[in-house]
């Protein structure tokens, strides 16, 4: 996951995602392989419990790419879970303020020399399996490897935005564009016609990036994708499950029905 984003920061292409809100393994293990660099497991909005997280987790990092998980809210207990699944890294929705984002860095950091504040508790059975010496190497290495990428999505948290991209800890902020244009008072899916909303969008990409993290925006397809990324965003999914299936199912079933 980190080395696509510094492929992006150098100009080279952007991390490229899916993003996945159906239960089961058999789908991630279906998106997995198709080539991405990270698969993003929306616990938020989709129909995945904690089992089928778990599953899921396992499935794409097999496959090669990062297991990425988005909480429901800024649960310490849920932030333990998703790391101790063996997420590569995870998305807190929401984060509006400087506190809850020194909050969030402290659920998902072991307590250290570094991350003294850290109350992470030690007891991964999943994330550390594949590490050395009984999971030794994954407590040791975890605080350092594992990101943490907040979402910047209402009024509130652009304008403490600055503030948020430089706590320390916090690897990415990622603009969910929906519910920002939803917080302004705006429909959520008109959000790229809206100037207040691509304004707010602007700000929260130069703070991102003057304080020298990643930055992530929502995108349902290539075009948009790529436009994101033009306009200097490093994280961009191209492509949902729903999104995909009911577009193609609907699109053939069209098709038969015009012949
Ligand atoms: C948003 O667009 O608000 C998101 O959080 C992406 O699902």
């Amino acid at each position: 996951l980190r080395d696509s984003l510094e492929r992006a920061k150098r100009g080279d292409g952007p991390s490229i995602g899916q993003w996945i809100e159906f239960p089961g393994y058999t789908l991630a293990r279906t998106v997995g392989p198709l080539g991405q660099d990270w698969v993003l497991i929306d616990c938020e909005h989709g129909n995945i419990d904690d089992n089928d997280m778990y599953l899921q987790v396992g499935a794409i990092a097999s496959s090669g790419c990062s297991p990425i998980v988005r909480i429901p809210s800024s649960e310490p207990w849920m932030m333990k879970r998703v790391l101790d699944a063996g997420a590569h890294a995870i998305m807190v929705p929401m984060c509006e303020t400087k506190e809850q984002a020194e909050a969030i860095v402290r659920a998902c950091k072991y307590p250290s020399n570094t991350w003294t504040k850290g109350i992470r508790g030690a007891g991964a059975m999943f994330a550390s399996a594949n590490f050395n010496q009984n999971g030794r190497e994954y407590l040791l290495s975890a605080n350092d490897n594992v990101m943490i990428c907040v979402q910047i999505e209402s009024r509130k948290a652009v304008e403490n935005v600055e503030e948020i991209a430089n706590v320390d800890g916090i690897d990415m902020l990622f603009i969910g564009p929906n519910d920002l244009a939803s917080s302004m008072g705006y429909v959520a899916f008109d959000h790229s016609s809206i100037p207040e909303v691509q304004e707010a969008s602007k700000r929260i990409l130069k703070a991102t990036l003057d304080a020298g993290k990643y930055a992530g925006h929502f995108a349902l397809n290539a075009e948009a994708a790529a436009k994101r990324y033009e306009q200097g965003f490093h994280f961009v999914n191209c492509g949902a499950d729903i999104v995909a299936l009911t577009a193609w199912m609907s699109n053939e079933m069209s098709t038969l029905k015009a012949l």
